[in-house]
């Protein structure tokens, strides 16, 4: 295999890159993969109107960015059970009885629905959640129209994953940076684990970056694939990242080993920063972490030697109690070694000046104070709220030239765990009106049980799917979504890096699927407000947006690999830091206004309770699918075909736990049922459990979710106060009691458990 040729964002500023000419009949495209969120570059070659096959561009700077599941996706989105015309629910809510209607018809009755729902409890009873940018492109028409209504209830995945991180990073320096893999001396994966083919673009950064010397420190509790290639690799305990970094700064400061003319000129809160870690010794660290104090100080002396070094953004520590503090954590390391907005560090990239940004589509100027106000669990939990986030408004405005400059579409999201209670009737208001765009709700969020009371509780549930997935099947319209193949697209990679790249179309939709963006368009027609997407279509809206690089979206795709101009670096010299103080804080002044601690600090565990002595976590992500997604699909199923849990060879002898067994694991919130995997890599006493496993052949209808509540590891996930983070209100999914229970009918022992919620 050829050696992965870095990004260099350099060699492709507004790269003119030709596509090797079409021959025999075959259509070639510039297109780009959105089965999962990394977007890669691809190419799409189609016969008679159909896409025969995805492969790697034919631009070197991309050439190996692609994995399984984007080869396979003309096949996944030809599936024979892939939703092709809108369903109205004719049953009971999850009886899964169906109609078949019209788009007109769905969208006239859903209007109306709608209507009555704002008209008696007000528009913030109207609540969305969508997902990654890769399923749900409607670059922001969403917020929009839910901004013009007046409702603040938009909640997302990106909550978990992404989303709360570009909004806590923002309370420290302003804005949330991406890492120069291609410059960089030295790498920190904090978990995350990027594979050939998990997020291959990533695993291939990291490759090269590796080849040229760059160094590789890996903090993960389980032996994992990148590991074993790195450098130092700390095995701590999980959940435990925030009090590791504590350590790190303890050494970094007691050795004077970071920057003191950056800490001098551009942090505030230094010494009482420096207070705090003071708290933490490397022997309370070595305790906390379950690392040895030697190679902890070595971890963080060649982090903060080897510079520039980066720490890229990783969703392991978006999952934790201590998130906040592990985010605002990684960012202080950031700031004290010197490394923000440098070649080879954290670059502050702003947004493209020539594109309009889906920030300006979104249109958060116009919901008023009060309905802001409204936003769920802004104030309890206001981290990444308008709450949260309004101290920001001036700043952002005077470096970033926007005030509400919404990255990786997580900024200003209400908090998922409150927004369920509030549908489940358990809120200060009710919410009775839920859309769910690209996203599988039911089990993407923690406390599923909370969740599907929360949908059995709505007088209106739209669903826009590829599939009838456990969240379609307790809707009332299940509407049928086009894919990457069938749109076109232009990508702003979530507003977090200033580069734009343009997807053509590569076929027609099957049936009536059309995309998000047409969805909301539709949705503000039947609210009677069709000048909230005036643009005719998909493709008019990007010639729109971009007016001012003098290319219309057709020239564009057809001629520019990538739209990017080299951002300057250490811009803060011109401008300062986009927070109050114009500083790095390193104390939070908007933590602190928000009544919360200013500084990072480490809540530990909960005590041990004897009926869970077992700890589990989320995640490792299957090579075979995204997230909850293609387990319909065969190539992919025969690879993975039931979900397994992961266990140490010693905690399989202390459970007496056989290969392949089938066990159910469980705690407070839930139980679900999976097989065993020995895996020597694993630690003692702690168990992973796959995420998003339902079997789309099972069951559904009466009291079935097609083993969502058999094998969803959402049943496990905990929302009570000691397993969510303080500030941001979201659950800890690394590190939660359980115990494993023997299953010696292979799974059938765990019948539908909520189905008397059903
Ligand atoms: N094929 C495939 N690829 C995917 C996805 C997919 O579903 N399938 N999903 C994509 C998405 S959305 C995401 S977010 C990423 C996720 O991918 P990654 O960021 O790689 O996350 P995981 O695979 O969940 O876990 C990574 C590592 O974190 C370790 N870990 C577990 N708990 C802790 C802890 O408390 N602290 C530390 N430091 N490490 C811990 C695990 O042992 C594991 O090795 O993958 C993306 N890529
Ligand atoms: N309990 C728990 N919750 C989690 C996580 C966890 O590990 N455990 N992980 C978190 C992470 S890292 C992430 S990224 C999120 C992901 O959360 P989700 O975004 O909900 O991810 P998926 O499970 O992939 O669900 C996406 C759905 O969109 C559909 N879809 C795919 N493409 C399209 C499209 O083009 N149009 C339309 N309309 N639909 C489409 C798929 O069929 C699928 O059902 O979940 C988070 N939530
Ligand atoms: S990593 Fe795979 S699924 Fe994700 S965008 Fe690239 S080719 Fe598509
Ligand atoms: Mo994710």
């Amino acid at each position: 295999m050829p050696a992965p040729v870095p990004f260099d964002p350099s060699a492709i500023a507004n790269a003119k890159h030709k596509l090797r000419p079409a021959k025999d009949g075959v259509t070639v495209k510039r297109t780009i993969c959105a089965t999962c969120d990394i977007a890669c570059s691809v190419v799409t070659e189609s016969k008679q109107g159909r896409v025969v096959k995805v492969r790697s561009s034919d631009n070197p700077i991309f050439r190996d960015n692609i994995c399984m599941k984007g080869i396979i996706a003309p096949k996944a989105f030809a599936h024979p059970d892939r939703i092709l015309h809108p369903m109205k629910r004719v049953g009971e809510r999850g009886s899964g009885k169906w109609e078949r209607v019209s788009w007109d018809e769905a969208m006239r009755d859903i209007g109306q629905r709608l209507k009555k729902v704002i008209d008696e409890h007000g528009p913030e009873a109207w609540a969305v959640s969508t997902s990654q940018w890769n399923t749900a492109t409607d670059h922001g028409l969403g917020r929009r129209i839910m901004n013009h209504i007046g409702s603040p209830n938009w909640i997302s995945g990106v909550a978990l994953c992404a989303g709360n991180t570009a909004a806590i990073n923002r309370l420290t320096y302003g804005w949330f940076p991406m890492g120069d893999f291609n410059n960089t001396n030295c790498i920190v994966l904090m978990g995350h684990n990027p594979r050939r083919h998990s997020w291959t673009p990533l695993y291939n950064y990291i490759r090269s970056a590796q080849q040229r010397g760059a160094k590789l420190i890996v903090c993960d509790p389980r032996k994992s694939s990148s590991a074993e290639r790195a450098d130092i690799w700390l095995p701590l305990k999980a959940g435990s990242d925030a009090a590791m970094m504590f350590g790190w700064l303890k050494v970094i400061f007691d050795e004077g080993l970071y920057d003191k003319d950056f800490v001098a000129n551009w942090t505030v809160g230094f010494e009482e920063l420096r207070k705090r870690v003071d708290e933490f010794p490397l022997d309370r660290v070595a305790k906390l972490t379950g690392c040895e104090p030697e190679m902890i100080a070595k971890a963080a002396r060649m982090y903060a030697n080897s510079g520039p070094s980066i720490i890229p953004w990783t969703p392991i520590t978006d999952m934790q109690r201590n998130s906040t503090s592990a985010i605002r954590l990684q960012g202080i390391l950031r700031a004290v070694c010197g490394y923000i907005d440098v070649a080879g560090g954290e670059t502050l990239q702003g947004f493209h000046p020539d594109v309009v940004p889906e920030s300006t589509i979104e249109m958060h100027e116009v919901l008023s104070e009060a309905q802001k106000a409204k936003q769920l669990g802004s104030d309890t939990h206001p981290a990444f709220t308008y709450r949260g986030q309004e101290a920001l408004r001036e700043p952002l405005k005077r470096v970033w030239g926007h005030e509400y400059p919404n990255q990786i579409t997580g900024c200003y999201m209400a908090n998922p765990s409150a927004t369920f209670r509030a549908m489940a009737g358990e809120g200060s208001y009710p919410v009775k009106a839920f859309f769910t765009l690209g996203n599988n709700t039911v089990m993407s969020y923690a406390n599923m049980p909370l969740i599907i009371k929360a949908m059995m509780n709505q007088d209106l549930i739209v669903a826009h799917e590829h599939h009838m997935t456990p969240t379609a099947q307790l809707a009332d319209y299940v509407l049928p979504g086009d894919s990457w193949l069938e749109r076109p697209w232009l990508t702003d990679a979530f507003g977090w890096m200033s580069a734009y790249r343009p997807s053509e179309q590569s076929m027609e939709p099957p049936g009536e699927a059309l995309s998000t963006w047409e969805f909301w368009k539709r949705i503000a027609n039947a609210l009677d407000r069709p000048e909230l997407v005036s643009w005719a279509s998909l493709t008019d809206f990007y010639d729109d947006r971009l007016k001012a690089t003098g290319m219309s979206f057709k020239e564009l795709s057809e001629t520019t690999e990538i739209y990017f101009d080299m951002p300057e670096f250490r811009k803060y010299l011109k401008t300062g830091f986009a927070t109050p103080s114009g500083k790095v804080e390193l104390k939070s002044s908007i933590l602190e206004d928000l009544g919360f601690d200013p500084l990072p600090y480490f809540r530990e565990d909960p005590p041990v309770d004897p009926n869970y002595p077992l700890q589990m976590f989320t995640g490792v992500r299957e090579d075979g699918y995204f997230q909850t997604a293609q387990r319909q699909v065969p190539e992919m199923r025969q690879r993975a075909p039931e979900p397994m849990i992961f266990v140490s060879p010693d905690t399989a002898k202390d459970y007496q736990l056989q290969e392949n067994e089938w066990v159910i694991i469980e705690n407070q919130t839930g139980k679900i049922s999976a097989q065993v995997a020995i895996k020597e890599a694993m630690p003692n006493g702690l168990v992973r459990v796959p995420h998003g496993w339902w079997k789309p052949e099972m069951q559904s209808g009466a009291g079935h979710l097609s083993g969502a509540l058999q094998y969803s590891d959402a049943q496990l996930c905990r929302d009570d106060e000691d397993y969510l983070d303080r500030e941001q209100g979201i659950p800890h999914l690394k590190g939660v009691p359980c115990r494993i229970v023997k299953d010696p009918t292979g799974g059938a022992a765990n019948p539908a458990p909520t189905e008397a919620t059903l």
